[in-house]
């Protein structure tokens, strides 16, 4: 007998987490609660405004739908829904199973986006391979460049990420790029969509011999039916946001053609709540397992959601205190 339910979350944020130029004050989505056999799976469906197509109202809906289908045995189509739901089934079917290994990866690397001297303790006491995200874009380009330069020459074990989120022109970039020293741009690991255009983004990389990664470019790719990882070569790496791309299976295939392509995949969070977060540092480290994933997100929240990160003292809501929208019980 299979049983299934869906219940809705909204957790208050971290005052000052800005997405897109806008407030994020509530993150709100939807946890999935599978059973069968007296064994249980949950996922998180959690789309991101600004980021994903589907509102939380159409994916909650959609879910209701799919779920119904779910508890009455069928087995679902993950490619014809919202990837947020996608995810979100797929995941808890996948924990239902026993399919996802217990062992995550939470050494994430540490995200900064306000002061970047807040960094300097952290890095300090990371073990192995320093790795830190600093956005950049912010501010003016000649200032992320000295202050990326400076951090790499303070810091010789350091390696940086860097996302710009599309906010420069070819010309802001070079900028940026001017005030790297040569030298030092090798421990630049990768730059996430410098230019507001993709090409202009790959022109960046060969003129300035500073890889990039595709995010947004990569999100907006996958929507489109016939997409082919073949298609975005030029990125040294791809930064996979499985609540945007979908199923856990695509993510797979995503993640093994990367793999056979030589491009670097690192998995990333959509600011989703810390269960889906630690499915996520479960699953890098099941299939990426010397990466850092870019997970470093759950202290954006003023609670975490039913299993907590590691080392967090976040509070942490329980799903029975959630609003329950849906079950398999009152069909
Ligand atoms: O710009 O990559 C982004 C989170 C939500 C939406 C967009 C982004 C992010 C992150 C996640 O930066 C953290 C990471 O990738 O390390
Ligand atoms: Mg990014």
């Amino acid at each position: 007998m299979r049983s299934a339910k869906l219940y809705r979350y909204a957790l208050p944020m971290d005052s000052g987490v800005i997405l897109r130029e806008e407030k994020l004050t509530v993150r709100e989505g939807f946890v999935v609660e599978l059973r069968e056999d007296g064994k249980v799976g949950l996922g998180e469906i959690a789309p991101l405004k600004g980021f994903s197509v589907e509102t939380p109202d159409e994916a909650g809906a959609l879910a209701k739908e799919q779920l119904e289908l779910w508890s009455k045995g069928q087995a679902l189509n993950y490619d014809e829904l919202f990837p947020s739901v996608a995810f979100g089934i797929s995941m808890a079917e996948l924990e239902l199973a026993g399919g996802l290994p217990q062992e995550g990866e939470y050494n994430a690397a540490p995200l900064c986006t306000g002061d970047p001297d807040d960094l300097i303790p952290t890095l300090n006491n990371m073990p192995g391979r320093k790795v830190a995200k600093i956005k950049v874009g912010l501010y003016e380009p000649i200032r992320d460049g000295m202050l990326v330069n400076l951090f790499l020459e303070s810091m010789p074990d350091l390696y940086l990420r860097l996302d710009a989120n599309r906010a420069w022109t070819k010309e802001k970039a070079a900028k940026f790029a001017q005030y790297v020293a040569p030298s030092r741009r090798s421990r630049i690991a990768y730059l996430e969509e410098p230019c507001a255009s993709p090409s202009d983004s790959l022109a960046f990389a060969i003129d300035t011999g500073i890889g990039i990664a595709w995010d947004e470019t990569l999100q907006q790719a996958v929507r489109s039916n016939d997409f082919k990882l073949e298609q975005m070569v030029g990125a040294k790496a791809i930064i996979i946001k499985p609540t945007i791309v979908g199923s856990v299976e695509r993510c797979k295939m995503l993640i093994d053609n990367a793999k056979a392509l030589k491009i670097q995949a690192v998995v990333s969070s959509s600011i989703e709540s810390s269960l889906a977060l630690t499915q996520l540092a479960r699953l890098s480290k099941w299939w990426l397992p010397d990466e850092i994933p870019g997970l470093d997100t759950v202290g954006l929240f003023k609670s975490q959601l039913v299993t907590s990160w590691p080392g967090c003292d976040i509070p942490v809501a329980k799903l029975e205190d959630q609003q329950l929208v849906w079950s398999s019980e009152s069909l």
